[in-house]
């Protein structure tokens, strides 16, 4: 044992007890002790020290503390760490602690003793920062020290303290290379506590563990991978990692499953749609390239056809060595994908993504998706010009008169056990009632090629033959064909052509023929010569049938013809069919050429979404435009509304006030003549004092009647005319509000603006003119009595009329004068106001009524000018939210080509499938 593990072990005393092994080793230092006493110069500190080791052990502290603490020399500073190791065990740690901080040394051994010490020391004390403060002190200092590490480890563990725990076992890994350093690193990261730290942290230690195993370099890369996968840092990560991997030497004899396993699932979950091109691009090409260089055959294909396929879409993008060995990789390696599968997995990612975008309706070629989906039927397409037989050749066949009218839409005929009839539309498959419903469906001619009859039912043939039926509508022979049946070509594994055999291979099949064959070069033609009955006798039929199949056959010379008619019954006929189907049904690998047809299914997907959307920014822009013009439009017609409302509030207005003007210049001229007429009524022997009384009296009851019996009746009669005339105003008003609504619901292209006026109104001033005339009550009006000048002067000549009567005569005449010439004007003011005054809040209502009137075309223009306005923004925000980020809707579909694209290199390329475009 060295001297410094003794110091550490406190058993330096060993050392004196050798050959006295018997004896108390307390006693032997004692011996010992008294011998160097005896000597010139002792020298007591070694065994000062070793008697301090043995009290330690046998746990008399104070002893020991004594024994050590005057030693001085070499062993000083560790006497001084035993005394504190003493206080330590003591409970004295606050003492121990100073100790041990007071010591210091440049031996290494002592430093990391007392290092230790105080760490655990620390721990003890609950002083958590200081422990992990000099715990990697004493790492960094002496990291090879036994236990330093190990001890720091289990603290850190413990405490959960990961992120000291990671970086003294990522530096430990690599700075002994230890496996298992790296090993505690890959159990951290799969407890998930390094997914905060920077994917950067491990590039190195991963660089460096590649060199030292690259079977723990694969499973600590993969560990980290799948940390990393929901963090934010997942694209540095990857990023990293693709740097990381191509600066590695990677051969081909390197096993990675895991990472290959991994770059299939990250490659296909980056291109799912939710990233975009630019993000992307940044990724992807390494990504793929390291793919490939490390993976395993069962990825090989799949890889290549991704570098490929990505290459197509992003030229350049991928190393043209990295191309090239893709190239090689694929046409040599076996592919072990479900093509199928994942092209139906395509597929529907595409209509869901679709769906997302409410780009939905596509339920029409979900259906198609899934008949091409089903290989256990042959599908042949019935086809051919209109009227040739082909309903009645399928009656015939079927056994049942299932359409006696010319077909309106594509028929699929399915062998089932019960009987249902589906039609399918882009937007539902609806399930039909009945045989009736059906009939009914195909007896209607809009619109029928946009939905499909699927019609289900026990066929015996057809269960028998494995076949179902697609039936088209007739064609035309035009253009239009390729658009409307022609478009449903692909669902066919074989057409079956119909020919009327009198008047067979015309032209215009020829021309259908080689529309069929260009889109559809696949797809073998046969023929059915059909309506045979109608020959006139055998040697004819046999002619016609030689001469239309070598005219068919020098133009498709694969095709077969079998001569045919709905009207034999024979047996005969029937077993000729069966054969005959039996020939027409392709040798060649159904799976393989259904496989061809969903991708091509997927291409015209792709590019119809393509297209939708750009439909979609035309309809927006098309929208505003319109939108706009009928603002315009309406703000017109608001304005004209506007006027016609002011100019009828005017006209009805002025017409009132010119009967009320009429009214009042009738009483302005006859009030004063009825008060002056009243001037009859003074007699000479009238009692002057009191005349002027009663005079006042019958004059307001002569105004009474008056008003009453002549004026009002002339008012009401007006009234009514004015009634009349406001009436005919208003229907001016309303006609002219019709013929503008005409126009703007002929911009809408429906009843949108509905500009019926309030007619009421008429009724209430009816009503309200009707009571007001009914009856009037004049106020007594003050006419005789008023405080005016003449007023007051003959008052005061009746008091002198009764004190002086030689003057009677005279005044009486005067009085009379008076009477009969006075203007009157003032009171004919105060009858006129009083007569007024019931009507003056009709008057002041007239314009709020005509506003009334017209309250409703007003509100309506409004209302259509809102929504105008916010369909205007709501469009225009679409809109500019389109063009500032078109990558988001091209991207996703980008990206669905580029999958595309892959299973065409996997399955097509691979096996020499033909692609249909
Ligand atoms: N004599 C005779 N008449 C037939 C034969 N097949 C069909 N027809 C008649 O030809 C006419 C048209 O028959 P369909 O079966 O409706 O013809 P289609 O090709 O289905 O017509 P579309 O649905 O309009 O394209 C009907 O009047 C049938 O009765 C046949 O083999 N012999
Ligand atoms: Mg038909």
């Amino acid at each position: 044992m060295t001297l410094e593990s003794q110091l550490i072990k406190k058993s330096y005393y060993q050392m004196y007890i050798n050959e006295h092994e018997n004896l108390q080793p307390i006693r032997v230092l004692g011996d010992v002790y008294q011998e160097e006493l005896q000597k010139d110069m002792p020298d007591l500190t070694s065994i000062r020290f070793a008697q301090g080791e043995i009290y330690f052990h046998n746990r008399d502290f104070e002893a020991a503390i004594f024994k050590w603490e005057n030693i001085v020399g070499e062993l000083e500073l560790w006497a001084r760490k035993n005394i504190a190791d003493a206080y330590y065990e003591t409970g004295l740690l606050s003492n121990a602690e100073d100790l041990y901080l007071s010591i210091e040394t440049n031996n290494p051994t002592l430093k990391t003793e007392v290092a230790l010490q105080l760490f655990s020391l620390y721990i003890e004390r609950g002083k958590s920062e200081a422990a992990v403060e000099i715990i990697k002190r004493t790492i960094d200092a002496n990291p090879d020290y036994p236990n330093v590490t190990s001890v720091a480890r289990a603290y850190f563990e413990e405490q959960q303290d990961w992120n000291h725990g990671i970086e003294l076992a990522l530096n430990e890994a690599r700075r002994t290379g230890s496996l298992d350093w790296f090993d505690t690193v890959n159990s951290y990261v799969n407890k998930g506590v390094t997914k905060s730290l920077n994917p950067n942290y491990f590039s190195q230690g991963l660089f460096e563990l590649y060199a030292l195993d690259s079977q723990m370099f694969e499973e600590l890369t993969s560990s980290l991978w799948n940390s990393y996968k929901s963090e934010e840092s997942y694209f540095t990560w990857l990023k990293e990692l693709n740097h990381l991997l191509l600066n590695l030497d990677i051969s081909h004899n390197n096993h990675f499953q895991m990472l290959s396993a991994l770059h299939h699932e990250t490659y296909f979950s980056l291109i799912n749609g939710s990233q975009t091109i630019k993000t992307l691009e940044d990724l992807v090409p390494d990504l793929l390239t390291n793919w490939l260089r490390l993976s395993v055959p069962t990825h090989t294909v799949i890889a290549s056809a991704a570098v490929l396929s990505w290459n197509e879409l992003f030229p350049t993008s991928i190393s043209m060595s990295i191309v090239s060995v893709a190239e090689n990789l694929i046409g040599e390696t076996e592919s072990h994908i479900d093509e199928l599968e994942e092209c139906i997995n395509l597929f529907e990612s595409i209509i869901r993504w679709a769906n997302s975008q409410d780009m939905g309706e596509n339920n029409r070629l979900k259906w198609m998706v899934q008949q091409l989906n089903d290989f256990d039927t042959h599908h042949l397409m019935i086809t051919g010009l209109s009227g040739s037989g082909k309903s009645a050749f399928i009656n015939t066949i079927l056994g049942e008169e299932i359409q006696d009218s010319p077909t309106s839409s594509l028929v699929m005929f399915k062998d089932f056990e019960d009987l249902n009839i589906y039609e399918i539309t882009d937007q539902e498959t609806v399930l039909l009632a009945d045989f009736v419903q059906f009939q009914e469906r195909m007896d209607r001619r809009r619109n029928a090629m946009e939905s499909i009859i699927e019609f289900q039912q026990p066929f015996p043939l057809l269960y028998e033959q494995k076949l179902t039926l697609i039936e088209t509508p007739g064609l035309k022979g035009s253009h239009q064909d390729r658009y409307e049946v022609l478009q449903y070509l692909q669902m066919a594994d074989s057409v079956l052509f119909v020919l009327d055999a009198n008047a067979s291979f015309t032209d215009k099949e020829k021309g259908i023929l080689s529309q069929i064959h260009e889109l559809a070069p696949d797809i073998p033609i046969h023929f059915l010569l059909n309506k045979m009955d109608t020959i006139a006798n055998e040697q004819e039929a046999i002619r016609i049938f030689d001469e239309t199949r070598s005219r068919i056959q020098s133009y498709l010379p694969e095709a077969q013809v079998l001569p045919f008619s709905s009207q034999y019954e024979s047996g005969q006929q029937l077993v000729e069919l069966k054969s005959f189907i039996q020939s027409l049904k392709d040798k060649r690998n159904i799976a393989d050429k259904r496989l061809a047809k969903l991708l091509f299914f997927i291409r015209t997907t792709i590019s119809r979404l393509l297209q939708k959307r750009i439909d979609v920014e035309n309809q927006l822009i098309e929208s505003v435009r319109w939108n706009e013009e009928v603002v315009m439009k309406l703000n017109g017609a608001l304005n004209q509304l506007k006027d016609a409302e002011s100019q009828k509030t005017k006209a009805i207005t002025r017409s009132y006030r010119a009967i009320k003007e009429s009214i009042q210049n009738k009483i302005t001229a006859d009030v004063p003549r009825i008060l002056q007429e009243c001037s009859e009524l003074i007699k000479e022997d009238s009692d002057i004092s009191t005349i002027h009384l009663e005079l006042n009296d019958v004059m307001n009851t002569r105004i009474q009647d008056y008003l009453e019996q002549e004026v009002m009746p002339k008012y009401f009669t007006s009234l009514q005319e004015w009634i009349i005339s406001s009436k005919e105003e208003f229907e001016q008003g309303q006609d002219f509000l019709n013929e503008m609504a005409e126009g703007l619901n002929s911009l809408y292209g429906e009843e949108r603006i509905n500009t019926e006026c309030d007619f009421k109104v008429l009724d209430d001033w009816r009503r309200d003119t009707d009571r007001m005339t009914s009856r009037f009550q004049l106020e007594k009006v003050n006419i005789l009595l008023r405080n005016t000048a003449s007023q007051f002067l003959l008052k005061s000549a009746g008091k002198l009329f009764g004190a002086f009567s030689q003057n009677k005569t005279m005044l009486y005449k005067k009085y009379k004068d008076f009477v009969k010439n006075d203007s009157y004007s003032e009171p004919t003011q105060v009858v006129i106001e009083r007569f007024f005054q019931q009507f003056e809040l009709f008057e002041k209502s007239l314009e709020r009524d005509i506003t009334m009137f017209f309250r409703q075309p007003m509100k309506v223009l409004n209302e259509a000018i809102e929504e105008s306005l916010t369909q205007i923004t709501t469009n225009q925000d679409i809109l500019k939210k389109m063009n500032t980020n078109p990558e988001m809707f091209r991207d996703p579909l980008t990206l669905f080509e580029v999958r595309l694209r892959q299973f065409e290199w996997t399955t097509i390329a691979g096996k020499g499938v033909q692609t249909i475009y």
